[in-house]
């Protein structure tokens, strides 16, 4: 399972040996070369960054760490080592043989999970493209251009699937991957928190803890696939899932570090006077992008949801270890519904809530970091809790659409949440101050104003590594 750089797309599924798809494939490439170009990080060509590079796919050492000049990257295609006698684990064909080939009845399906899921990769990229510019330190210009990189590369993966086992229409939803982009007013991207800007890293770190953790949930369904080649892919990109979160929570937690030692050194809440950001200015972001990423978990009750689950294409978080008989006949769930003016909890057949039962994973696993930046806060002595607002505030898509309520989940009318509202989502006066203190540190080893430095360096490195080169 080891990968071949000497090939024009380094790989580990004998891609030599399929000439159609190397052709069709090595066609694809030019195109997301200049796409990275054009819609990639900005200003980053000459820049030789302390990157890694997936060298096996096996459990340990898949890791290679190295300057690299970001455009001659290496991005690939690497699946996880297939399972012998793999079996789908839920659904209508739970215990047969998994599928090597895309099932016809289900091919639509199939490829519209795909399409969706590879939208969001460069998305991603596309979001974060202007950062670069404002970097925090060194350090942190080296993260962001691990994840982008990495978030290239889970594109190739799902272009991958789509040209391997869609033929045409493959191709042409591989094509249109380049074409959509995040925000653009006609091609906008296919979900909503994909649209948004990301302009400064405060929202970042605040993408990479919640809307990559989204990308978690997300890609572990999509791992438990009846469709091996797509299981197989995506339990690859989740490894290097967990280095995207570490950014979002370690970049949170170190905001939050700094702003407290600003707090107790000059006795005061009001930390912007120093070049920190507030607290609460913390948790107003936090609003947003945990009440924009709830939004990607779709309706609470789904019948799409329902047919990926009984077609076995899509499973639930952990499937094989949940100890019920995986079909789900005759189950229920408790959802949560608007009726009436009031918040109710609905019990509905299992089988359709099974975006809700993700997404109710979700938050157990978004609360834990939340709570290792509540106790920094405690350690120094400062009365305040950062906490996600409930499922009901500002909500685009689901049972809360049609609604306003408070972060506690009280609900409220139109004209008392225009009058609120500011003092819980982010307001144009709070982008101005942040953008205003996104001064770029570029000086190895020295940290922007409003951040703590690191615990520790990457890969065994000092902090004060020289982890971007500007040539
Ligand atoms: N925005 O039946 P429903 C990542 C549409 S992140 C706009 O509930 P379903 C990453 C929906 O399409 C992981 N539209 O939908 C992170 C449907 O339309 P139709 C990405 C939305 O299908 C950071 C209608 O509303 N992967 O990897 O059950 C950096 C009814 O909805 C939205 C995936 O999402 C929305 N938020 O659920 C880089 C996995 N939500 O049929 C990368 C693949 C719903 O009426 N996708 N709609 O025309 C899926 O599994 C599902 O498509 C969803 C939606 C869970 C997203
Ligand atoms: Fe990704
Ligand atoms: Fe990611």
């Amino acid at each position: 399972m080891s990968i071949d750089y000497n090939e024009t797309i380094p790989n580990n599924v004998d891609l030599a040996d399929d000439r159609r798809l190397l052709r069709a494939l090595e066609r694809w490439q030019p195109a997301y070369l200049k796409w990275w170009e054009d819609m990639g990080p900005v200003e980053s060509d000459n820049l030789s960054v302390y990157l890694r590079t997936a060298i096996s796919v096996e459990k340990d050492g898949w890791a290679n760490y190295g300057h690299v000049r970001m455009p001659d990257y290496r991005w690939g295609i690497f699946l996880a080592p297939p399972e012998e006698d793999r079996r789908i684990g839920f659904g209508i064909h739970k215990g047969e043989t998994a599928w090597q080939s895309v099932p016809g009845e289900y091919r639509s399906e199939l490829r519209r999970l795909i399409v969706t899921q590879g939208d969001t990769e460069p998305a991603s990229v596309e979001q974060q493209r202007q950062l670069g510019k404002t970097c925090p330190s060194l350090y942190d210009l080296r993260n962001l251009f691990q994840v982008n990189v990495e978030e290239g590369r889970h594109l190739w993966a799902m272009v991958y699937l789509l040209q391997a086992y869609f033929g045409r229409d493959g191709r042409e939803e591989a094509d249109m991957m380049l074409e959509r982009h995040a925000g653009d007013a006609d091609k906008p991207r296919i979900l909503q928190a994909f649209n948004e800007q990301t302009n400064d890293w405060l929202s970042f770190f605040m993408f990479t803890y919640f809307q990559d953790r989204d990308g978690k949930y997300q890609l572990a369904s999509l791992a438990e696939s009846g469709f091996d080649p797509l299981s197989r892919t995506c339990r690859f990109m989740l490894t290097e899932e967990a280095h995207h979160m570490f950014v979002g929570e370690t970049g949170i937690a170190r905001i939050v570090q700094r702003t407290c030692e600003l707090m107790r050194e000059h006795d005061t809440d009001d930390v912007r006077k120093f070049g920190g950001i507030d607290l609460p200015t913390i948790q107003k972001f936090m609003n947003f992008h945990y009440s924009i990423c709830l939004d990607l978990f779709g309706q609470e009750r789904s019948t799409n949801a329902a047919n990926y689950f009984s077609m076995g294409l899509k499973g639930r978080f952990q499937e094989g270890k949940i100890d019920d008989d995986h079909q789900l006949d005759g189950e229920v769930y408790t959802v949560p519904a608007f009726e009436d003016g009031k918040i109710v909890s609905l019990e509905v057949p299992a089988i359709t809530a099974s975006n809700e039962r993700l997404r109710a994973d979700y938050t157990k696993d978004s609360q834990r970091g939340v709570d290792r930046f509540n106790k920094i806060i405690r350690e120094h002595d400062i009365n305040f809790k950062l906490t996600l607002p409930h499922e009901a505030f500002n909500r685009g898509i689901g049972a809360f659409t049609a609604m306003h309520a408070t972060p506690e989940g009280k609900i409220i009318d139109d004209a008392e949440w225009e009058q609120r509202k500011d003092a819980w989502l982010p307001t144009a006066a709070d982008h101005e101050y942040i953008q205003s203190i996104m001064i770029p540190v570029i000086e190895p080893g020295k940290m922007a104003s409003w951040i703590a430095p690191p615990r520790r360096g990457i890969h065994g490195q000092p902090l004060d590594y020289e982890y971007v080169r500007f040539h």
